[in-house]
């Protein structure tokens, strides 16, 4: 079992796309574990893209993600974070595949809609970026609390 970190960024808040993509995302398999809608704060933004820093893109990336509400989501599944790349597609709208998020709802390169963990080491550290401990729901536990409470 493996738990990634998906950004709904701005554009999607502010196109509705939100339940579009957290569907694709469930309707799928994956679990919804954790779930914010927050305001970035420039520090934490800063922090998320620190591997961007210097790129000529940087200052608009940062830009951009704290430029409205962002929904941040993670999410629990087998091999949860290649699958999520692949249901999100390439970084850039117009080649993303058909089918793909961002393929099907995006258009241009900095407007993608989406961010996704790329690995276990980056999933592990944005994770604790984005949730304090406790925040994301243990399904095991909660399962048996709903049977506890059913009884
Ligand atoms: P992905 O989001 O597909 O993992 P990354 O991690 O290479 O892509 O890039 C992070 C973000 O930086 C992308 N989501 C995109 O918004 C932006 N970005 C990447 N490359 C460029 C570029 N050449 N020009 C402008 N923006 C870029």
């Amino acid at each position: 079992m493996e738990r990634t970190l998906v950004l709904v960024k701005p554009d999607g808040v502010q196109r509705g796309l939100i339940g579009e993509i957290l569907a694709r995302f469930e309707r799928k398999g994956l679990k919804v574990v954790g779930l914010r809608l927050l305001n970035v704060p420039g520090p934490l933004a800063a922090e998320h893209y620190a591997v961007h820093a210097g790129k000529h893109f940087y200052e608009g990336l940062v830009e951009f993600i704290t430029s409205g509400p962002v929904a941040a989501v993670a999410l629990e599944g087998p091999d949860a974070i290649a699958t999520v790349r692949r249901l999100v597609g390439k970084t850039m709208p117009n080649e993303a595949d058909p089918g793909t998020i961002r393929g099907d709802l995006g258009i241009s390169g900095l407007r993608n809609l989406i961010h996704a963990s790329d690995a276990s080491d980056t999933a592990r550290a944005e994770l604790k970026l984005w949730f304090d401990e406790g925040q994301l729901l243990d399904y095991d536990r909660a399962i048996d609390a709903w049977i506890v409470a059913e009884d």
